[in-house]
């Protein structure tokens, strides 16, 4: 039975959340239903909360974008390929227009029409979430709703990092962030993906998950150390630095050091999102080591099935810190901090 109430954290204005009950919408005709279980929480979301990016959001908003729950109901035009009963997942890409030209080569999410979900569209930080049907992501039945969340947007995030890196099987990877949950997930994936891994962050939680859970072969701690460039490349074979620099931290600083310790011929990739960052490179050593630096914004509908894939065959393991929808703030209060190891996940009933 689907209830005419549920409960929701609702943005009125920037910079607070207020846990209170909404009603619950119904799917138009190219949707679907979402009974949302379970719901990852992003620095994202603590981005759109605070109004820290020149994009606009809509208001009142409900963030949320890593939703992982049961389809309940659905629109008139929506195919037999989702059912009643399916699991399914709720991404930040909620929606693209799917004829422009980067929809039809598939980058659906630099469409200019595309809906974000938790930013200009409501979220996953509700009982029920209405999605595109084009767009939600197919869950296994086997795939625990909990562990998956996190997947949807930091697990496909990252995972299309590593590919955009070019970084192959044997050759090292360093994480800047590794920590977060980005970091985690990127760890994860990479040793998946038959990567070496140098994790860079700060804190001995942080570090011994890194090392002893995450499967990283060195840590550097960014607020111990007296030279991060020198670290990390004595951490990488031959002293030569990491083939590719994967940057999901949500500070200015390293976005201006990677070009440093990044090897020769190596890629540096831009993930993080820190408030008015600008990017910094020395010219010449640009130049003369042939360095690429380049931006990698979530991942397609074909990227996030592989994700899930990797997750659904027991590869991808990290950290969960389990919380109620109603102690959203009280997260958001330790991600501010930098507290959060790994990554918050949100039980909707509670
Ligand atoms: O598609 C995208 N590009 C995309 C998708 C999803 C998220 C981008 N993001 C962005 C978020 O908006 C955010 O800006 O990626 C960033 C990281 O998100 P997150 O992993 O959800 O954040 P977190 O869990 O708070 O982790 C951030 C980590 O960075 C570390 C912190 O200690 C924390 O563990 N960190 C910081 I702050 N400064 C650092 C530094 N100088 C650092 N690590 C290394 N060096
Ligand atoms: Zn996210």
């Amino acid at each position: 039975e689907i209830p005419e109430k549920q409960w929701a954290q609702v943005i009125e204005k920037s910079g607070s959340v207020e846990y209170k009950q909404i009603p619950v919408r119904k799917p138009g005709p190219d949707e679907v239903l979402v009974n949302i279980k379970y719901t990852g929480v992003c620095h994202t979301d603590l981005h759109a909360l605070n109004g820290d990016w020149p994009l606009d959001r809509k208001m009142p908003l409900i963030g949320g974008h890593e939703g992982a729950g049961v389809v309940v109901a659905k629109g008139d035009l929506v195919g037999d390929d989702i059912q009643i009963g399916d699991h399914a997942g709720v991404k930040w890409l909620h929606g693209s227009c799917l004829s422009c030209d980067f929809c039809q080569q598939a980058d659906e999410p630099l469409c200019p029409k595309a809906l974000l979900s938790g930013y200009t569209v409501d979220g996953t930080f509700q009982q029920y979430c209405v999605a595109k049907a084009a767009h939600v992501s197919r869950i296994p039945k086997n795939v625990p709703l909990d562990g998956v969340a996190p997947v949807l947007c930091a697990g496909i995030t990252v995972y299309k990092g590593l590919k955009e890196s070019g970084a192959r099987p044997g050759q090292t990877v360093a994480i800047v962030g590794a920590g977060g949950g980005l970091g985690a997930m990127a760890l994860q994936y990479a040793k998946a993906m038959g990567l070496r891994t140098l994790a860079i962050d700060t804190g001995d939680d942080k570090k011994d998950m890194c090392l002893n859970k995450l499967g990283a072969s060195a840590f550097v701690d960014f607020a111990k150390s007296k030279d991060v460039v020198k670290d990390v490349m004595a951490a990488s074979p031959d002293n030569l630095g990491p083939h590719a620099v994967l940057l999901v931290a949500v500070a200015e600083k390293p976005f201006q050091q990677a070009a440093e310790y990044v090897r020769p011929r190596g890629t540096v990739v831009c993930i993080g999102l820190p408030a008015g960052a600008y990017l910094k490179a020395p010219v010449f050593s640009t130049v003369v080591k042939m360095i690429s630096i380049k931006g990698s914004y979530v991942g397609n509908r074909q990227d996030g099935a592989e994700a899930i894939d990797f997750f659904s065959r027991g590869l991808i393991n990290i950290p969960i810190k389990k919380a109620g929808l109603s102690e959203l703030s009280d997260v958001y209060d330790k991600m501010k901090k930098g507290e959060i190891a790994g990554r918050y996940v949100l039980d909707t009933s509670k």
